[in-house]
């Protein structure tokens, strides 16, 4: 049995002691094999058919994230899907969130919650599919409790060539950076960015196996490559926040989708928000 094998017990998965660690340094910790190849298959059968369009996502939340929201479908670079439990119910509960859920207790303790999940598809040579420089509490409102446990599944392996994430380790523990759209208006595009400085930030590719994952926290700088692969470079995000943060959210009216009123008024995101 691989080491790997031994951490996934059921629905949980093991975090060493030393992984936490790394994860409160970092603000990001690399796990190996949370999902095993015939695990992961299943997922990848559905993803699939988000990709082809079977499974119907309306209105903003299927998007481009390195483009605007005029493009064509087969045009995009990163296809996101925003939600896709929401529009595909039958995932809700699937064992990828499941182990993700027993990640986010043993970082964070109990009391955390399915906050949104989402997928992001670099399609093949697509040397533009660059996931910008950014902190996700910068797309967020501000609350009071924001423990954040994001859960990156590399459902292919994520390499360099196809633009796997790269981190700033420690850059949670400093001050917010200020962001701004990718294009004039959040109405074009959903994109914030922010800048980093190779000279002075110490920038972290982490290529990782399919089936293995990235946690990140809501503050540590990060973003990835484009792919100049011919392979698709396909991620399926799950993200866990504290219960009363994400009640907040929802009585804001705030889901994550991008076809909430919320995030259509927000113009320039919520950077403005941390500067207050
Ligand atoms: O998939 C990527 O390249 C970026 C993902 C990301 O920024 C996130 O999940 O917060």
């Amino acid at each position: 049995m691989s080491h790997a094998d031994e951490r996934r017990d059921g629905p949980r998965y093991l975090v060493t002691d030393e992984e936490q660690q790394r994860f409160r340094r970092d603000g990001y910790v690399h796990l190996c094999g949370v999902l095993s190849d015939d695990e992961l298959g299943e997922i990848a059968a559905v993803y699939e058919r988000f990709l082809r369009r079977e499974i119907a996502v309306p209105g903003k939340d299927l998007c481009d994230m390195s483009g605007d929201y005029g493009r064509g479908f087969e045009q995009y670079s990163i296809v996101n899907v925003m939600l896709p439990r929401r529009y595909y119910p039958a995932w809700q509960g699937n064992l990828y969130e499941q182990r993700a859920a027993s990640i986010a207790e043993q970082l964070h303790g109990p009391g955390m919650v399915l906050d949104y999940d989402q997928l992001l598809a670099k399609r093949p040579f697509k040397d533009d599919a660059v996931f910008e420089w950014h902190q996700d509490q910068a797309y967020w409102p501000v609350f009071a409790d924001s423990r954040t446990a994001t859960t990156w599944l590399a459902v292919d392996d994520s390499t360099l060539e196809n633009g796997c994430m790269r981190f700033v380790p420690g850059s949670h523990k400093v001050p917010l950076r200020p962001h701004r759209p990718l294009k004039g208006d959040r109405g074009e595009s959903h994109t914030l960015l922010t800048d980093v400085d190779p000279e002075r930030d110490e920038i972290r590719p982490v290529p990782i196996r399919r089936g293995d994952v990235t946690v990140h926290n809501e503050r540590v700088l990060h973003g990835s490559g484009g792919n100049s692969t011919a392979g698709w470079r396909r991620a399926y995000v799950v993200a866990f926040r504290a219960a009363e943060t994400v009640a907040e959210e929802r009585r804001l009216g705030f889901t994550h989708s991008h076809n909430d009123e919320r995030n259509v008024l927000d113009r320039v995101g919520f950077a403005d928000e941390h500067a207050r």
